[in-house]
């Protein structure tokens, strides 16, 4: 028989949404699989480390046949194959190593992400940006600034992890389905990040209505150190399976245009009284990133709690914008 000849390849992706993920580590690698098995798009994985996101990429292209997808995933150093990119995912950067003060990983990262920025930028100057580097808060608005993107475009994930983390905790304490479970958590991503009991629910009935005080406290505890937990089983890395998982969910919302309600590190002017920073808050999702940014009431020990938190991503990025790497 005679077979149609297979077109050049950059028409056959033409149709289909294009993701980037810079950095192929942990959380890069698993972002990518979980998009190419969801089947959002095509999927570009790069990073300094050369082969590596060659390896990864053909390995997840095996998996194809016997997991059914169907997606061009490509690996690569060069940000010439990243362009035109719709999505554009940044979990490049480098962990903390002993030795290394808060300050040298901050820099670095703010280095490596302001690098990784000006290349997506001059590829693909209409994509949305989801930023996952650490520390979150911080490393999403050295994007915001270096890319000169809408405030829409540019978002961070966190909040997305921390309430899984709750709705995993909520519902193994009341042996219900996760399905049923949600879960706000709000505020900046590190240990003083804001669980919010009141707004979290099992099928509509919020938990303060179906645990004790007490337990309610240690889920909230539970969930803000969620983190460190899995550091100090895992000794050397961190968790990348949760945040993988939370990333996908957030690109999912904005490749399908889904508006959903989840909650994202978006860049606040005047919204909970914050003015020029990012915070982790509840956000209409979709294609055009951030739609909308929702208030919602708080108490007044909420609203202090979030205060709080907000300090600390303020003390970050006082001290990014001292280091003045943005107009480099
Ligand atoms: O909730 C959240 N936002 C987070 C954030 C949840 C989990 C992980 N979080 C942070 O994401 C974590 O603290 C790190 O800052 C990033 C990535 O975590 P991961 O666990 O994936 O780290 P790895 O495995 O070290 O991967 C980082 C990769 C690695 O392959 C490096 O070679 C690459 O980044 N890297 C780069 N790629 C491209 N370009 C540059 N410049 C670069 N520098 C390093």
């Amino acid at each position: 028989m005679r077979w149609p000849e297979t077109g050049d390849e950059s028409k056959a992706m033409f149709h289909r949404k294009k993701v980037t993920v810079v950095g192929a580590g942990h959380v890069g690698a698993t972002a990518a699989f979980l998009t190419a098995q969801k089947e959002l798009a095509n999927i570009v994985l790069i990073d300094v480390v050369e082969g590596v996101p060659q390896g990864k990429a053909l390995d997840m292209h095996e998996a194809s046949p016997v997991q059914g997808y169907n997606a061009v995933i490509h690996g690569t150093q060069d940000y010439a194959d990243t362009a035109d990119s719709d999505l554009v995912i940044i979990t490049a950067g480098i962990a903390r190593k002993p030795g290394m003060s808060r300050n040298d990983l901050l820099s670095t990262n703010v280095k490596i992400v302001s690098e990784v920025t000006r290349n997506i930028v001059r590829y693909s100057p209409d994509c949305v940006i989801l930023v996952v580097t650490n520390p979150l808060d911080a490393m999403v608005y050295t994007a915001l600034r270096v890319s000169g993107f809408s405030k829409q475009h540019v978002i961070g994930m966190a909040g997305v992890l921390d309430s899984a983390r709750m709705r995993t905790f909520i519902a193994d304490e009341l042996d219900v389905s996760i399905e049923d479970v949600n879960a706000f958590v709000l505020g900046g991503h590190g240990d003083t990040m804001v669980p919010l009991p009141r707004y979290s629910t099992v099928a509509g009935i919020p938990i303060t209505e179906l645990l004790t005080q007490e337990r309610v406290r240690a889920i909230c505890e539970r969930t803000a150190n969620g983190g460190a937990e899995i550091v100090a089983c895992l000794k050397t890395g961190s968790a990348f399976y949760a945040p993988g998982a939370a990333v996908v969910e957030m690109a999912e919302a904005i490749l399908k245009d889904k508006k959903r309600i989840l909650p994202c590190a978006a860049y606040l002017e005047g919204e909970y009284g914050v003015d020029g920073y990012y915070m982790g808050v509840p956000c209409k999702l979709g294609g055009s990133g951030v739609e909308t940014v929702i208030e919602l009431d708080l108490s007044r020990a909420e609203e202090e709690a979030l205060h709080h938190s907000m300090a600390a991503v303020v003390e970050l990025v006082k001290i990014v914008d001292a280091f003045g790497y943005f107009h480099s």
